[in-house]
């Protein structure tokens, strides 16, 4: 019992910090933005969230020149993707001041501290989701982003990258992962920068959208975009030798604009993607092949579990639907909706 209220006194504590912290970081950015209006502004024009350092946003203008902005209070959290209005100073460091934000038609959200939702990227309408040989695939974890990006609405595309590790070594688990996907109508790439494979099929797929690479850390995403832009020289960091998994390189979303037509978003890499607030309707909307049979359950409030005449649990004994992936929506269900 003592153990435990310490811990929770020391998480009050760590709660009262961060919100300080916060605070100070919310106060210090409306010092700055009246110090800069003092100074004087330009007129206003629109540009482009880049990537954001804490309170400070990278904001690119219609000649592609970047800008330090710090964003009117109110506005709420800014992150790469959004448009916005902002007003160069006239001081001219290369600083500006952001007075609005338009409308976003789409932001992929992911649980932070606490369990409150934290801001990712504005404006997608693709969601990468970007697996590898090693370390190895969480197909649990596919699931949950199929679901985030079914109900955005963003297209999912499932790339499987490091392929080269698979030479001479047994693939059939890839081979099974692959196949599960792309028999339920999703596009699947797989790739390799050693080999130099998947890249074209990569880039077309890109072209004229704005994607997110998203996964687990060390799976290769900046990687991936130091492929298809050289020029950019992004950081990517070797995996720990002690448990084969990702060191968290990328520690902010960053957006890059292809030289054909397209927008893609580096973002850092995660041990987990959570769903909150997911009701069970999204969850069963994230699950494209059960769809079909929805409404022709003999009950009207059927939970796909036990129930009679179920036509999902029928369809899974007649073998349309793989056990995995409805395994995968009994655990999403059974987690995320009490
Ligand atoms: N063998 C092999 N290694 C690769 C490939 N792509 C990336 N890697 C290696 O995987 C490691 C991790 O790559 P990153 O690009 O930093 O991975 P990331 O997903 O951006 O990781 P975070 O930024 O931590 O989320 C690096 O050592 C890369 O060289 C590939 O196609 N084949
Ligand atoms: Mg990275
Ligand atoms: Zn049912």
């Amino acid at each position: 019992m003592a153990k435990r209220r310490i811990n929770d006194q020391q998480q009050r504590r760590i709660k009262h910090i961060q919100q300080k912290r916060r605070e100070k970081a919310l106060e210090n950015q409306q010092k700055k933005s009246e110090t800069l209006s003092q100074q004087g502004l330009g007129p206003e024009q629109s540009g482009l969230v880049i990537t954001n350092y804490g309170r400070t946003l990278l904001v690119e203008d219609k000649d592609k020149k970047l800008h330090r902005c710090v964003a009117r209070q109110n506005l709420g959290a800014l992150v790469c993707g959004d448009q916005v209005i902002w007003q160069a100073a006239l001081a001219d460091n290369n600083e500006g001041v952001i007075i609005a934000v338009e409308e976003r038609q789409s932001l992929l959200q992911k649980p932070g501290f606490g369990g409150k939702l934290k801001p990712m990227a504005a404006n997608i309408d693709q969601i990468i989701i970007v697996s590898a040989v090693q370390p190895e695939p969480k197909p649990y974890l596919i699931d949950r982003y199929l679901i985030a990006a079914e109900n955005l609405p963003a297209t999912p595309v499932i790339l499987i990258n490091k392929i080269d590790l698979l030479a001479g070594k047994n693939n059939e688990r890839i081979t099974q992962l692959v196949s599960d996907y792309e028999n339920i109508g999703y596009k699947v790439i797989t790739s390799s920068k050693v080999t130099n494979s998947g890249f074209d099929d990569l880039l077309k797929t890109l072209q004229s959208h704005t994607s997110i690479f998203v996964g687990l850390s060390g799976v290769g995403k900046s990687s991936l975009i130091n492929h298809l832009m050289p020029e950019l020289n992004i950081r990517v960091g070797e995996l720990s030798a002690a448990s084969g998994e990702g060191t968290h390189t990328t520690t902010s979303s960053t957006l890059y604009s292809l030289p054909s037509n397209g927008i893609i978003i580096d973002s850092p890499g995660v041990r987990d993607f959570g769903l909150w607030n997911s009701t069970a309707e999204e969850i069963l909307h994230g699950f494209i092949e059960l769809r079909k049979y929805t409404g022709h359950c003999k009950f009207s409030n059927c939970n796909h579990q036990h129930e009679p005449g179920c036509a999902i649990q029928q369809a899974l004994k007649n073998g349309e639907i793989s056990q995995l992936r409805f395994n995968s929506y009994l655990k999403t269900i059974n987690e995320y909706t009490k």
